[in-house]
This record gives structure tokens, sequence and C-alpha cells, in this order.
């Protein structure tokens, strides 16, 4: 089964949308495969965000992710990378479809609600900096 990594990320937590967000997720039909709250630390996200470490938002977005609690959670099911990347909508909230997760929760840009791999490369490697491979279902 194909899996990706999705965190809802500190601000969608703190405003309690993760039920709905799952829900989203589990109406698609895909399958919760490891969950878990956690605050990032400085490390594991500079490993998460590596790709973005020369960009101008790199620090803010560290920040931003370290400062309070988040869900991590592994999704399986037909083709679900592509798919709740679709479901979570553009990176910023102003270009998101209409129905998306971002354009109904994300606050701006970098306070956007949700991450989601984007290949299956990505989806190994990021899976791998949040879970065990016995955590994993
Ligand atoms: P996405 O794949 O949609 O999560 O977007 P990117 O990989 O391009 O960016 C990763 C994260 O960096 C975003 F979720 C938020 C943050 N970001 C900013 O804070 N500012 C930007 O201009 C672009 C991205």
């Amino acid at each position: 089964m194909e899996k990706t990594l999705v965190l809802i990320k500190p601000d969608a937590f703190s405003k309690n949308h993760t039920g709905d967000i799952l829900k989203r997720y589990e109406d698609e039909g895909f399958k919760i495969c490891a969950a878990k709250v956690m605050q990032m630390d400085k490390k594991t996200a500079a490993l998460h965000y590596a790709e973005h470490r020369e960009k101008s938002f790199y620090n803010d977005l560290v920040e931003f992710m370290t400062s309070a609690p988040l869900m991590a959670v592994v999704l399986g099911g037909e083709n679900v990378i592509e798919r709740v990347r679709e479901i979570n909508g553009a990176t910023n909230p102003e270009k998101a479809a209409e129905g998306t997760i971002r354009k109904l929760y994300a606050e701006n840009g970098s306070k956007n609600a949700v991450h989601a791999s984007d290949s299956p490369e990505s989806a190994k490697r990021e899976i791998s900096i949040f879970f065990s491979e016995l955590e994993i279902f």
C-alpha cells in the first residue's frame, strides 16, 4: 500500500482542527497507519526541511514548526501521495481551491495547516524521520 507523511501543523493542531482534517482523509478511504502528537525539535525540523535550508523563509519555518505541538500521521491507500496533496490544496491558501484543507484552515502561506510528502522518495524519507517500522501498521 502506498504511504505518505502528513503533518497537522502547530496552527491547525492548536485550533482543534485535527479531527476535521483526519476525517477528510478517512472519508476519501485512506487509512491511518501511524499517528503521534509531538513537538518537533530543531534537529528534526532541519532534517525534515533540509531541501529548504537555503530559502529566505527557512528560519521562520523552523521557528514555527517547533513552536508548539503538532500531529504526525502516516496515511496509506491507492495514489495517497498525489491525492492528499490535492485534498490539502496549494501552499498559499489564497491560491488554494475551494474546499481544500488549506483553503479552509490555513492562515497564510507559512502557517498553512498541513504538510504532505510530494513524491514516493520524499514519503519514504519523511516517514522514517518521524516513525520507526514498528509504529507503522
Ligand atoms: P508544500 O509542498 O505545499 O508544503 O510547499 P513547499 O514545499 O514549497 O514549502 C514547504 C513549506 O515552507 C510550506 F508549507 C510553508 C513554508 N513556506 C513559507 O513559509 N514561505 C514560502 O514562501 C514558501 C513556503
